[in-house]
């Protein structure tokens, strides 16, 4: 709120010549606000020679946007823009998960939102990516990998890099993450014990072998458990190999998780000494990857 004064001018200059008199208005802070009017406390002062020589002092009552005494008071009413604030776009507003974005807003596109796996304070909620586009959206991203050595892929020198810290073998090497990746080439993971506060579904993505959706059975990814699970190729990537099926196992072997056929379709080999980071679209454990990619790379979201 800010006040101008347009004072009596004429008077008060003539006071001051004639008297030597001064005028000093001051105005203190609204006093209360009630069915339209705003209540003022003002203290006008006379002064004659830089001394006071009386004071008076009153509640002064004025309505909002109008002026209230000729020549005396203009409020000027500033009222803040009502802004409405979208599920997701700010700290405050987090989300527990990409889909609980979805089920506030469902029109979103993909991209980066607040969101807050835990629950309770939002002080802990970050920034993460959202797919919304692949076999019905809701996903967080939780990990973006490349790999060590694509040139030479069946080479021991070749795995998955960064990796989450998910529990393998003390001698897996590549790097661990636990930053959040913002986008599918971002190669970081998110602190893997978050993983399943998100949901217990998997997305798997990568430019050089088919994208899966797959369901927990007996086995599941974010709980770290070997058994059945029910993956789908929403995805094909290659030709190679379309009539064969999706993956129906899953193991969290001794240097990463392994999603296999009969063999393996999916290994995230994070060692760098022995193995290789099968992406075989036959799930035969051999390489029949996509070649020749620029930025070969894969991504795990969760829902
Ligand atoms: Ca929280
Ligand atoms: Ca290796």
């Amino acid at each position: 709120m800010a006040f101008s004064l347009k004072s009596k001018k004429t008077l008060f200059s003539l006071m001051k010549i004639l008297f030597g008199m001064e005028r000093s208005t001051v105005y203190f802070p609204v006093l209360e606000c009630v069915q339209g009017k705003l209540f003022v406390k003002v203290q006008v002062s006379w002064k004659m020679k830089g001394r006071v020589r009386y004071t008076e002092k009153h509640e002064r009552c004025i309505l909002t946007g109008f002026l209230q005494q000729q020549g005396c008071i203009y409020v000027e009413k500033v009222v803040p823009a009502k802004t409405f604030i979208s599920p997701g776009t700010t700290q405050s507003s987090a989300v527990p998960s990409c889909q609980a974005l979805v089920s506030q807003s469902p029109s979103l596109s993909s991209g980066v939102y607040w969101i807050d796996p835990d629950g309770g304070s939002q002080a802990n909620a970050f920034k993460a990516y959202c797919d919304m586009d692949t076999d019905g959206g809701d996903w967080t991203l939780v990990w973006s990998y490349t790999f060590t050595n694509y040139g030479d892929f069946m080479d021991k020198s070749n795995a998955i890099t960064p990796r989450p810290n998910w529990q393998v073998d003390p001698n897996a090497n590549v790097p661990i993450s636990t930053t959040l990746p913002l986008n599918e080439t971002d190669y970081n993971a998110m602190n893997f014990s978050q993983w399943k506060h998100l949901g217990r579904q998997v997305l798997i993505k990568s430019n050089i072998n088919n994208w899966l959706v797959c369901h927990p059975g007996t086995g599941s990814l974010v709980d770290w458990q070997r058994g059945n699970v029910s993956c789908q190729i929403v995805k094909r990537v290659t030709d190679t190999c379309k009539e064969r099926p999706a993956p129906s196992t899953f193991n969290p072997s001794r240097y990463g998780p392994i999603f296999s056929t009969t063999q393996l379709y999916y290994y995230f080999d994070c060692y760098t000494q022995d193995y290789w980071p099968t992406h075989d679209p036959c799930g035969s454990g051999q390489s029949n990857h996509v070649t020749n990619v620029v930025n070969p790379h894969g991504n795990i979201f969760i829902r």
